[in-house]
């Protein structure tokens, strides 16, 4: 996959694309990044990239010329144009379903936003817009790190460990089950008899079971849509009927 950002600050992408997984993905070339600065596209001698909004009021706002022509040098430069993603809270919100179908495409291309905003004539190029969530950055930098983070990651190959992927929380639409490690006692808190039994159905059901439980204490919106199959119905029942018992 190849990943274009245009950014004013390349420099906020240094540390997280070059640590852990993603850092180990470019260094076996299943992505390449390219990070582009509109401050150098800008016409003027100052190389501003913002100015006052027409209507007034208060802050600045990213002008369209630097971000239209960074985007265009974007295009020139690759074969097929993917995607081309702009941050913004006004977009769809972000989440594992849009991780998987952004991690099947060849190209992208993060717009970040700074300051107030930038000029709305840049939705014009966009074929995307997405949100973090309901809450305010200071600019679109670290929302495009996360998109690319919760993206690559589900790239054939990234995850060294081949059924890694789609045992987290989310992808078979639960959240994870509860997991210990050595010793099996600490600090008088003990790990759960079945895990130490042997019996691999055993464990799975129990591990099932779990993650059914926790979504539905934590998460109950998470089973609206979901289809249960007989058991997880069963064990839904029992666990609705337990807690009731308790509140
Ligand atoms: C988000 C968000 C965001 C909006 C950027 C105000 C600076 C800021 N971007 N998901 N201007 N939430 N952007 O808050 O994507």
């Amino acid at each position: 996959m190849k990943i274009d950002i245009l950014s004013l600050f390349p420099e906020m992408f240094e540390g997280p694309l070059h640590e852990s997984i993603v850092g180990k993905a470019l260094e076996k070339n299943l992505l390449q990044v390219k990070i582009t600065n509109y401050r150098d596209f800008t016409k003027d001698r100052q190389h501003h990239v913002d100015d006052y909004p027409y209507g007034g009021g208060a802050g600045m706002l990213l002008q369209a010329q630097p971000i239209f022509d960074a985007l265009d040098e974007v295009k020139k430069n690759s074969e097929e144009v993917g995607k081309v993603i702009l941050l913004d809270p006004a977009g769809k919100k972000f989440d594992q379903s849009v991780a998987s179908d952004l991690a099947k495409e060849k190209h992208l291309t993060f717009i970040c936003g700074h300051y107030e905003g930038y000029d709305e004539r840049i939705r014009t190029q966009v074929t995307d817009e997405i949100s973090l969530g309901d809450y305010v950055l200071t600019g679109g930098e670290l929302g495009a790190m996360v998109i690319l983070d919760a993206t690559v990651r589900l790239i054939p190959g990234v995850l060294g460990n081949k059924a890694s992927a789609g045992d987290d929380s989310f992808s078979a639409g639960l959240l994870e089950y509860p997991q210990y490690t050595r010793p099996a006692v600490y600090r008088g808190l003990k790990v759960p008899d079945v895990l130490l039994s042997g019996n691999h159905q055993k464990i799975a059901q129990w591990r099932n079971y779990q993650a059914l439980k926790r979504t539905y204490l934590r998460r109950p919106d998470l089973l609206l849509n979901m289809k249960l199959d007989a058991e997880q119905c069963s064990w839904l029942k029992k666990i609705k009927k337990e807690y009731k018992s308790e509140l």
